[in-house]
């Protein structure tokens, strides 16, 4: 199902009336090209938003459009900002549009290809959460506040998810699982649950340093020192959540991982995991024996994509206890995430706005998590700007769950400043997991 047909919620809004679209190619937080967007209404008011970019990409995400050639070593956008200034710029101005599902709806339209191959993900996810920025600005809401009016969704201040210690695709050690969160399911607010996560960030460093002598950092601000097994990366966690004067344990610290096992596949139902060759099994019986140790609260992409054998086979073995978080597997696309669920994959979704291209798909990916009972996690890319939609997104969801990153690094701590700043600035809004989820381990 082409992903723009999902069902979407709609409210009333006051209408946007574009008047230019401008678009220039800028660096990401990995010295790589990415597309920003400039919108301006005719009221004179431009909103501007830029679009992140993945290294450890699914297979079925929606296509970025990159130049090829040789400057940036092919990964240049110019074509990218070229539709977006030649073909979606005309398309959107001199109208009014009332709604943003409207302009995702046309957009999507126009690329005419079911994964925005043609205009491009990147172009095309830009634009649309500029026009978010301008519907909410014209209903003179916050972003966050003008989601949870469009969703219908009790807002909710989320757990962070911090990846303090990287491997895989993202690090140059030989860590082969990709993310090692912290997440302080215990605190009692966004501005503690940071402060946690800053505080046990900085005993981590000086762990590392005492223990390797430099600390290293991969694409999301976490250490990368030369670990080689995953135990090693969760008894170092362990002991800096201590150090920090916490308790490492589903209810003060939990532990989540990202494996990111495309990165490890070989096809088959055999994984190469700490120079071995396994099998599905064997990596599900290594899961639930890392499960039985740590306090591990969430896995994600615990098998390869296309390993349906394996994600079952887990989710069997553990999906009643604790989370099992479908990234690539689900790519952000409604249709899928209910097929997981129907099939027993998974029990939540993450949540990336550029993995299927159009804030209305992500929402409509969200109500398809929340309407099989699965939890969320909205999710940053590892190659990032200063952008903080996410941060909108998910508390304007109530979702109750975000990963952006270690708690350092321009492009990472953007969103969890702009989550403090939510929260100081409005009040009432608790902090906490939410409710629509299954597989709790407490
Ligand atoms: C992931 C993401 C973000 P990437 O796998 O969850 O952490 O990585 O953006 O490289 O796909
Ligand atoms: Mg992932």
């Amino acid at each position: 199902m082409n992903p723009a047909d999902q069902p979407t919620p709609n409210t009333e809004n006051p209408s946007v009336h574009i008047q230019a679209v401008t678009a220039e190619q800028i660096l990401d937080s990995r010295g790589f090209p990415t597309v920003e967007v400039g919108l301006t209404l005719d009221d004179g008011t431009t909103h501007a938003a830029s679009a992140p970019a993945g290294a450890s990409t699914g297979a079925f995400e929606a296509v970025e459009l990159r130049d090829g050639g040789t400057a940036h070593s092919g990964r240049g956008v110019l074509h990218a900002v070229a539709g977006i200034i030649d073909e979606i710029q005309p398309a959107l101005i001199d109208q009014s549009w009332s709604s943003l599902s409207d302009v995702d709806h046309a957009m999507r339209a126009l690329d005419g290809t079911p994964n925005l191959a043609r205009l491009g993900a990147n172009a095309v996810v830009a634009v649309s959460i500029a026009t978010a920025r301008a519907f909410a600005a014209q209903s003179e809401q916050p972003l966050h506040r003008w989601i949870a009016s469009l969703t219908g969704s009790a807002e909710l201040m989320p757990v962070p998810h911090f990846n303090v210690l990287n491997g895989g695709a993202h690090a140059s050690n030989d860590l082969d699982f990709q993310e090692f969160m912290i997440a302080p399911v215990g605190a009692s607010s966004e501005a503690e649950a940071v402060q946690t996560g800053a505080e046990i960030y900085h005993a981590l460093a000086a762990r590392i340093r005492a223990e390797y002598g430099t600390t290293g950092l991969g694409d999301e601000g976490g250490f990368a020192p030369a670990l080689s097994n995953p135990e090693a990366a969760l008894d170092l966690l362990m002991a800096a959540i201590t150090d920090a004067g916490y308790t490492p344990g589903l209810q003060d610290v939990a532990i989540a991982i990202d494996p990111a096992a495309n990165g490890f596949y070989d096809g088959a139902g055999q994984y190469r995991l700490n120079g071995q060759t396994i099998t599905r099994e064997q990596l599900a019986t290594y899961y639930t024996t890392l499960l039985a140790n740590y306090p591990l609260r969430s896995i994600e992409d615990g098998f390869a994509e296309d390993d349906h054998e394996g994600w079952k086979l887990l989710f069997t073995q553990a999906g009643d206890h604790t989370q099992l978080v479908g990234d690539d597997l689900f790519v952000t696309d409604a249709a899928r995430i209910t097929d997981g669920a129907i099939q027993g994959y998974a029990n939540a979704a993450l949540i990336k706005p550029n993995q299927i291209g159009t804030v209305t798909d992500t929402l409509a990916a969200i109500a398809a998590a929340r309407q099989n009972r699965m939890a969320g996690m909205v999710s940053h890319r590892s190659g990032e700007t200063g952008d903080t939609f996410i941060a909108d997104l998910v508390v304007g969801t109530g979702v109750g769950q975000i990963k952006s990153g270690a708690p350092a690094r321009g492009e990472r701590v953007a969103k969890y400043n702009r989550l403090t700043h939510i929260e100081a600035t409005t009040s009432g809004l608790a902090y906490g997991l939410g409710t629509d989820r299954q597989g709790k381990r407490s």
